[in-house]
């Protein structure tokens, strides 16, 4: 009975043992569970792998991410999705699916930046500033405006603040004429641009400008020294012209007010003049050497006055008051000094406020028109 017992307790346990080796096969030729993604690599760079979060982060000298080839490296008998070597679009993160040999399941989260920052295409005006004043600045219709209390707006030095890796152009700091409107191109670091227009108005009246009127019209002594064609073209942004002398009745009425405009004269010499101090009027031979014509608005040709230098003549019975050895009338007879065309050439005329070698005070004389003189305006 005994025998019987224990034949049967070991029957028993080889057929325990015997059913279980069905499954043996599976255990002991255990499936691997392994799902890591070991090396993760775009262009050459190897990404960080974080084994804990499952994240996977890499960056790139490159600003285009939406088409990147990368080479995966996974777990022994594991495989991936999507696939090593196919290209995908990494402008957003890209979730990489490990499946181990067990099917189990790892998902890692791929994020590639670029180190390249998008170049910057601000390109904004963003503080415009004149004599310490800062202009008003238009963001949508890009003028820019400011008003100044002085009337010469002709050599205005602004402090111009612009967009990070902006430049501008004229660039700040550098002098511009503000008599008209001036352009300011802001080109952002990406090479795109922005035109500002600048307007700067200036004060109506000032010390420096003395009015008179005579025979009905309106007559400005600006006591700002600039060459002949500067002043003309100051005279037109005011509405009138370099003065035309037309009679000795107008003549007189300028000198007149000239003395009383309490110039300094100093401020207002041209050295080839003698040295004297003098003022600019509407006349010019610039064009054609001995051709003098009235043109005080600098624009077209002009209303001829006087053929040749001091030997010359008047045309159509100009008025003219050229520089002569006594303060008499104007004499039909070669008595004038001017205009002598002097040195490396004389073609402004200037009326001399105290007189010098070759003429008295009143009285008119060729200079070099690059002088800086103040000047009379007309106004019709
Ligand atoms: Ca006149
Ligand atoms: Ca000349
Ligand atoms: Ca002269």
């Amino acid at each position: 009975m005994k025998l019987i017992q224990q034949q049967f307790i070991l029957l028993a346990f080889f057929l325990v043992l015997f059913s279980c080796s069905d499954d043996n096969d599976s255990t002991l030729i255990e499936k691997s569970t392994a799902k890591e993604i070991t090396d993760f690599t775009i262009d050459g760079v190897k990404a960080t792998i974080d084994k804990t979060t499952k994240k996977i982060s890499l960056k790139l000298a490159k600003q285009n991410l939406t088409s990147l080839t990368p080479t995966i490296q996974i777990s022994d008998k594991a495989t991936v999705s999507p696939k090593s070597g196919v290209a995908q679009d990494f402008s957003k993160a890209v979730t990489y699916t490990v499946t181990a040999e067990d099917g189990s399941k790892e998902s890692y989260e791929v994020s590639v930046s670029s180190t390249n920052t998008p170049k910057s295409d601000a390109k904004e005006i963003t503080e415009f500033i004149i004599d310490g004043k800062k202009a008003t600045i238009d963001k949508t219709t890009k003028k820019i405006t400011l008003s100044l209390n002085k009337t010469d707006l002709t050599s205005l030095t602004p402090t111009i603040q612009i967009s990070d890796k902006a430049t501008v152009s004229p660039k700040s700091g550098v002098a511009q004429d503000f008599s008209k409107a001036v352009t300011y191109t802001v080109t952002a670091e990406d090479g795109t641009t922005t035109a500002y227009n600048v307007s700067v108005t200036g004060a109506t009246t000032s010390t420096n400008i003395s009015t008179f009127t005579h025979n009905g019209k309106k007559y400005e002594i600006v006591k700002e020294a600039k060459t002949w064609e500067a002043a003309a073209a100051f005279a037109v942004g005011r509405g009138g012209y370099l003065t035309e002398v037309n009679d000795k009745a107008e003549q007189d009425a300028i000198f007149q007010a000239l003395n009383k405009a309490s110039i300094t004269m100093t401020n207002t010499v041209a050295p080839d003049g003698g040295g004297g101090a003098y003022v600019w009027i509407g006349g010019n031979d610039i064009t054609t050497e001995g051709s003098w014509v009235w043109n005080g608005n600098n624009q077209g040709s002009g209303t001829p006055f006087w053929t040749g230098n001091r030997t010359g003549s008047v045309v159509n019975s100009a008025y003219v008051n050229w520089g002569r050895q006594t303060n008499s009338p104007v004499d039909a007879s070669s008595k004038f000094n001017e205009p002598d065309n002097f040195g490396t050439g004389q073609d402004g005329l200037a009326l001399s406020l105290n007189g010098w070698p070759l003429g008295f005070a009143g009285q008119w004389n060729d200079v070099d028109h690059t002088n800086k003189l103040f000047f009379v305006i007309e106004f019709n």
